[in-house]
């Protein structure tokens, strides 16, 4: 008999295993964490995925690190001999290690990864992580943007100056028409799902591009069943009928963005007041006046119904005539080659459902849109980006009610540590000679860029690295390369809840806290004006597994024992919350007595870019001051200064020869059960979903002699892979979507784990190759590579 449960305790918490980071009640009993249900009355806790109901399963999963382990056996060797040692020496050694190489050869040799804080709790310590990596004095850190992050986050500072979608984000509870791109929120992203529902109960269009019938796209008004990596031709063939149609804010543009600006036909460069008389210091832009039918310098944000989008006009110059056209011209014409007839044969959509979306958007404005991994993992994903950024443009609902808002933020100190790197460190960021405009220039280095480091001594060698949490080799494309990198560091740490393939290369790993062991300082939760007055301390809701420390204080200790205490508050963590939540106000004091969290009043402005300070209008953080149709910047290194449509790299139209081997397109999505190569460990999950899957459509798999529930194997011009085949009509015959993420077994139901590499492995990402790449961005191809598919 089970003894009688002596102590019930209710809390507030939130979840914060995944991006969604849902508000949720937790229940403790004698000590341990029963259950974990919604909460809704926190801004996102209408409901909780499966993976936050199982949450025990995680706290309590016998495979957990619990304590601090050094290696014995050489990188390699099938038994690394792990031997548990004390936090003293982990630290100790890590700190020595760290100390001598950044003597011997200069902070930027040790590099540091993270998880991404879209599928971990890192969201809890990243900025932490980053203090600490400044502080040290390395420019090198790796999140995996260049998979997640940069078409959400960095493509449109080009054109905007601001993260839109993701930083500049959907307002869906005000939304007339939901443009979801590449993104089912339905798996990644539960607040937004529910935000999602509502509004379409209450009547907001929803639109969908995705090359699946799943989550929302099924009770979406438009599904558009992109051909992977195609999207970019898409954003332009929906452009061009809403140009065509005059369904654009003529106003938005002239006044707020750079279509009106004159381009010079023999150099494209934008046509500057200097360009035209000496002694013109003025280094405005020039637009054309339909008023007096000459060029006139483009005002600030002024009322600017006479300047001219569309014509070609002479205008007379120090270098003679020039032909200059109005940006909005070059662009038009460049839409203008994507008729819906065209793009329906790119992309695989309809020309009607083309046309149909576009007056969809038009009319049931304002458009709040989201895009997310079907858009990033591409080998085009700049230009797509921006491609789908310059369509939104044409709505006019930046920063509207119901566009796409720059909500208001609690105010709180920045500890992310930007002063302590030296503009010549920065410099040394890997990947930023390659590609000057891509993560690096933002302070974050892809994998491909640090394999090459560690591997080649390129641009220098990278020694060491710092990872908290993450699973390279699983989660990053050419898994074989990634596995001889990390064999290859001199001085490897792995901080991490579960030995994963990647930690098994480490010479120390540190055992760290789930969520729920640990407290977590959330300030603001996103998704809308109420989430983000929300300020929560997460508590300690139970005992930490063994030795376990959490990240933030593993950040700490280690900052001390590298001799950075005083840029740590002599490893202090709550001194340093203090600092951080001064202008807000608030303590840690006051959060943790209040465990729902604490509101700070905000007031959603919106159209800041129009705000007047000192006379001049705020605008745009772009180097014209507007939103960037136009980009010399991209220009000046070499890109196309507008966003043109590019085919995937790996795909049957760049790479004809490989058709015939590999007639199929290889795409991949995320699990609802599971966060990327997480989780397979968890009974409750792996019951529901206990082999890696591949969909396919059933004449596909006919052509193959292939039957549901038959073990194939994936084939790329770079690998396999195994998976059990699903089919699904929905998708297009030439379509195959996979699943990356599968190692881990699940002892409690004897099912099996799988290789990272070698002939029966099942890891998705050792298919992928990271050579042909987004020229900008170095976005690796996940979503779009030539395969085919046999029975095994
Ligand atoms: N359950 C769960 N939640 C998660 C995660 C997880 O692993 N599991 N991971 C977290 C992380 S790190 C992230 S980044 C987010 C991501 O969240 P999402 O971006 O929503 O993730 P996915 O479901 O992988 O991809 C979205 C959609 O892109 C579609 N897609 C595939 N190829 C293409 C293409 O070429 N074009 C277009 N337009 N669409 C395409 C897929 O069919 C899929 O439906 O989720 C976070 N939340
Ligand atoms: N084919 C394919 N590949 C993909 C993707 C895809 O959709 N398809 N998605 C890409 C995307 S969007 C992303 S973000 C990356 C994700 O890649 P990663 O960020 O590497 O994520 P995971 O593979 O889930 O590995 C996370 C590791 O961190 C550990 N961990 C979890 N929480 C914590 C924590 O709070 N602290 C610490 N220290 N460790 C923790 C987990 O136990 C796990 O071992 O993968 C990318 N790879
Ligand atoms: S979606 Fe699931 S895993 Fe993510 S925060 Fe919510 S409950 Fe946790
Ligand atoms: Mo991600």
């Amino acid at each position: 008999m089970s003894e009688p449960t002596q102590d019930r305790e209710e809390i507030s918490s939130f979840c914060a295993l995944c991006v969604s980071r849902c508000g949720a009640i937790a229940t403790v009993e004698d000590g341990r964490l029963t259950s974990l249900s919604a909460d809704p009355s926190h801004p996102t806790g209408q409901a909780l995925c499966i993976k936050g109901k199982v949450a025990p399963e995680l706290v309590y999963h016998p495979d957990r690190q619990e304590y601090p382990m050094k290696r014995t056996q050489p990188k390699g060797a099938a038994d690394p001999g792990w031997q548990r040692i004390s936090w003293d020496e982990a630290l100790c050694t890590i700190s020595d290690n760290l100390k001598r190489l950044s003597d011997q050869h200069g902070p930027e040799t040790v590099a540091f990864n993270t998880a991404s804080p879209s599928t971990s709790a890192m969201s809890d310590s990243v900025e932490w992580v980053r203090r600490l990596r400044r502080a040290f004095g390395s420019p090198n850190q790796s999140i995996s943007m260049e998979l997640c992050g940069w078409g959400r986050y960095l493509a449109n500072l080009y054109s905007f100056g601001s993260a839109l979608p993701a930083g500049v984000m959907p307002d869906l509870e005000n939304a007339g028409c939901i443009l979801f791109w590449g993104y089912n929120p339905t798996v990644s992203r539960i607040a937004h799902a529910t935000a999602t529902s509502a509004a379409k109960k209450r009547g907001a269009q929803l639109i969908v591009v995705d090359p699946r019938n799943a989550g929302l796209a099924r009770q979406a008004d438009a599904w558009l069943q992109v051909r992977p990596g195609t999207d970019g031709a898409l954003a332009l063939g929906l452009s061009n009928v809403m140009i065509r149609e005059g369904w654009f804010d003529h106003a938005f543009l002239r006044s707020w963005s750079n279509a009106p600006m004159l381009v010079r036909d023999d150099t494209k460069r934008m046509l500057r007041a200097s360009d035209l008389s000496v002694g013109k210091s003025s280094d405005s832009y020039m637009v054309w006046s339909e008023a007096t039918k000459e060029p006139v310098p483009c005002e600030h944000g002024a009322d600017t119904g006479s300047y001219a989008l569309s014509g070609s006009f002479e205008v007379t110059t120090l270098d003679g005539p020039v032909t200059c056209r109005p940006v909005f011209e070059i662009w038009s014409q460049i839409c203008a080659r994507y008729t819906p007839d065209t793009v329906e044969e790119i992309t695989g959509v309809a020309a009607s459902d083309i046309t149909r979306t576009a007056k969809m958007m038009w009319q049931s404005r304002p458009v709040a849109y989201m895009a997310w991994s079907g858009l990033e993992q591409q080998s085009n994903a700049t230009q797509s980006a921006r491609s789908i950024g310059l369509l939104y443009a044409l709505t006019g609902n930046y920063d509207t009610k119901g566009g796409n808002v720059e909500f208001p933020a609690v105010p709180t100190n920045n500890i992310q540590g930007d002063e302590f790197l030296s503009a010549a460190q920065r410099e040394k960021t890997l990947g930023r000679v390659k590609r000057p405009l891509g993560p690096a220039k933002y302070d974050f280095v892809a994998s491909a860029d640090a394999y090459d480091a560690i591997l080649d001594e390129k641009p220098y060698k990278v020694r060491a690295m710092i990872n908290f949490g993450s699973n390279l080799l699983l989660a990053h494309a050419d898994g074989a390369r990634g596995y001889e990198a990390l064999k290859a560091l001199e001085f490897n740490v792995h901080i991490d809840l579960f030995m994963n393939p990647s930690a098994e290369l480490a010479d120390i790993v540190l055992p760290t806290t789930s969520p729920f062991e640990s407290e977590g300082l959330k300030i603001g939760f996103e998704v809308s004006e109420d989430a983000c007055s929300l300020v929560q301390l997460r508590q300690q809701l139970v005992e930490a597994r063994g030795e376990a420390r959490s990240d933030i204080q593993i950040v700490f200790d280690l900052a001390c024992q590298l001799g950075l205490e005083d840029l740590f508050w002599d490893g202090d963590v709550d001194a340093a919350y203090r600092h951080q939540l001064l202008p807000s106000g608030l303590t840690p004091e006051a959060l943790r007595a209040t465990p729902e969290g604490i509101r700070v009043p905000l007031q959603t402005t919106y159209q800041k870019y129009q705000a007047v300070k000192d006379g001049v209008p705020r605008g745009f953080n772009t180097p014209s001051g507007k939103v960037e149709f136009y980009s010399e910047t991209l220009m000046d290194h070499g890109y196309p200064p507008l966003p043109d449509y590019e085919e995937p790299q790996v795909g049957h139209s760049a790479q004809p020869k490989l058709a015939a081997r590999y007639p199929l397109i290889l795409t991949c999505t995320k699990d609802s059960l599971y966060c990327e190569s997480q989780h397979r460990g968890l009974p409750s999950l792996r019951r529901r979903a206990p082999e890696p899957q591949v969909d396919m459509h059933p004449e596909a798999a006919e052509a193959r002699n292939i039957s549901a529930g038959d073990w194939v194997r994936i084939i790329t011009p770079k690998g396999h892979a195994r998976a059990r085949a699903r089919l699904d009509k929905s998708l297009d015959p030439k379509v195959i979507c996979g699943q990356h993420g599968w190692w881990q077994a699940c002892p409690e139901l004897d099912a099996p784990g799988y290789d990272v590499l070698g002939e029966n492995t099942a890891n998705f990402n050792q298919m992928i190759g990271q050579d042909a790449v987004d020229p900008v961005s170095g976005s690796v191809p996940l979503r779009a590579y030539v395969c085919e598919i046999e029975a095994l």
